[in-house]
């Protein structure tokens, strides 16, 4: 096994790092900016390097930085954990060539995964359910003949896109010259390539996800869903597992479809396979090859943790179960508290003057902040994580409840109180949203408020 682990991450996702590591006799080393030098995952770590200013181009980004510190304090492997350089194959092949082991999959399936079309390609070879689709559209001309063939309303997104970049709906033939040439201009100003592509559109799908586990020696198991759809321009605020829109049967007939794939892929690692889920089908949409924010809900359910597997995996190892073995218990949701104003979104960075987490059967919090501590403002505003399970999924939101009105944060407003409101919304309650609710629930909340100005 390794002896030292390299982290190459901020915030709460290093400290989860970080304790996976201590229990398993693996020391630790944190990197941090200048603007981090108090964090917890410094104190936290067994050593710590300063790697750069507080921008993140200049210490989480700083690739020659990050190894350089791996080397010198003779780390073996580097836990990439997620943002910043996770997804980077090049940061990854980087790795390597150095000696080191990157904690994740190869260079080669990452950059697979971070080209939209070429991982849809695989995606259709594989078996896995995709939208009806076009190859790389190289004229408005081209775009129109295709949108006729697949049929309004369409999608235009970016090969390299993600996270909504590049992303451009048409709903008729007039509409398509301005969606291919604004989401073409929108691919060039912020990805590496202007080749676009064209999708059905779905017009209110949930945003349903599987977590898998492969080895390097062709085991594949998987950890069943989660419904990641309470989201607001991109960003997800609410995750749940299992999703309120399945039943056994769709599951399980998913789930097996998604092992197959990653077997034929030949894909080691922990990974995540995103779908749209629409009138009881499922779309494939795109592969994440890193660990995941939401990962927790999954550990609450299966009992399973992640970045342990992450480790041993990367050290070549197997993974000593099966499938069945994998028993799925209960209901988890996690709700993601941000540092910003619960109306405006305004990022609210500055000091924690006060702070209790709720405890008890079920709750985890998985957090950086401290009392006393001052949040930067130079990255991103997530200070917590709360985490809650239950036998079902009416145990869980009630547990939910009862903990988000136990969380005490003062001295910089957070997203707390809103997630209150959204636990308690009908809708919510009984489990029927899409990727489009919470943008909704949060407009009428608005006029509400203004009426009562
Ligand atoms: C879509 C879609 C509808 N139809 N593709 C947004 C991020 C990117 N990864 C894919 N996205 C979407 N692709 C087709 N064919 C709607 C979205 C989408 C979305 C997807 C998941 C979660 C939230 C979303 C919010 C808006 C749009």
């Amino acid at each position: 096994m390794f002896e030292k682990v390299l982290i190459a991450n901020r915030g709460e996702v290093a400290l989860r790092i970080n304790r996976a590591c201590h229990e398993m006799g693996i020391k630790t080393v944190a990197v941090h900016s200048t603007a981090d030098k108090d964090a917890m995952h410094v104190r936290l770590a067994d050593e710590a390097v300063c790697i750069g200013g507080p921008q993140s181009k200049d210490s989480y980004l700083n690739k020659t930085a990050i190894i350089s510190a791996a080397i010198v304090t003779g780390a073996d492997a580097i836990h990439p954990g997620y943002g910043f350089l996770s997804e980077n194959a090049d940061f990854a092949e980087m790795v390597i060539k150095h000696g080191l082991t990157f904690i994740g999959p190869t260079p080669e399936q990452m950059r697979l995964m971070g080209d939209k079309i070429a991982s849809k390609k695989m995606a259709i070879e594989s078996g896995l359910p995709v939208t009806k689709g076009s190859p790389a559209l190289e004229s408005v001309e081209e775009a129109k003949k295709w949108a006729k063939e697949i049929g309004y309303p369409v999608i235009i997104k970016a090969k390299d896109g993600g996270g909504g970049k590049g992303m451009k709906t048409a709903f008729n033939e007039d509409e398509v010259e301005s969606a291919f040439t604004m989401a073409k201009a929108e691919a060039k100003a912020s990805f590496t390539s202007d080749v676009v592509f064209m999708e059905k559109y779905l017009q209110k799908p949930r945003h349903i996800e599987i977590q898998i586990l492969a080895d390097m020696h062709g085991n594949v198991v998987h950890l069943g869903e989660r419904d990641c759809s309470i989201q607001r321009k991109h960003q997800k605020l609410i995750e749940e597992t299992p999703s309120p829109a399945l039943n056994k049967e769709k599951r399980d007939e998913i789930c097996s479809i998604v092992c197959s794939a990653i077997k034929k892929i030949g894909y080691y690692g922990a990974g995540t396979l995103e779908f749209l889920f629409e009138d009881g089908e499922f779309y494939f949409l795109e592969m994440n090859t890193r660990l995941q924010v939401e990962h927790p809900i999954t550990e609450a359910v299966t009992d399973i943790d992640i970045v342990r597997e992450q480790i041993k995996i990367a050290n070549g190892a197997k993974l000593g179960y099966t499938q069945d073995d994998i028993k799925f218990h209960g209901s988890a949701i996690e709700c993601r508290i941000n540092a910003e104003d619960p109306f405006t979104f305004a990022p609210n960075p500055g000091k924690i003057a006060e702070w209790h987490v709720p405890g008890g059967l079920g709750v985890r919090v998985d957090s950086e902040v401290y009392s006393g501590y001052r949040i930067p403002p130079f990255y991103d505003s997530m200070i917590a994580k709360l985490i809650v399970r239950g036998t079902s999924r009416s145990a869980t939101l009630l547990r939910l409840k009862r903990a988000l009105r136990e969380f005490v944060i003062g001295g910089v407003t957070t997203t707390l109180p809103l997630h209150e409101e959204i636990i308690s919304s009908p809708e919510f309650v009984d489990g029927i949203y899409n990727i489009h609710w919470l943008e909704k629930f949060l407009e009428k909340r608005q006029d509400k408020n203004n009426d009562n100005k």
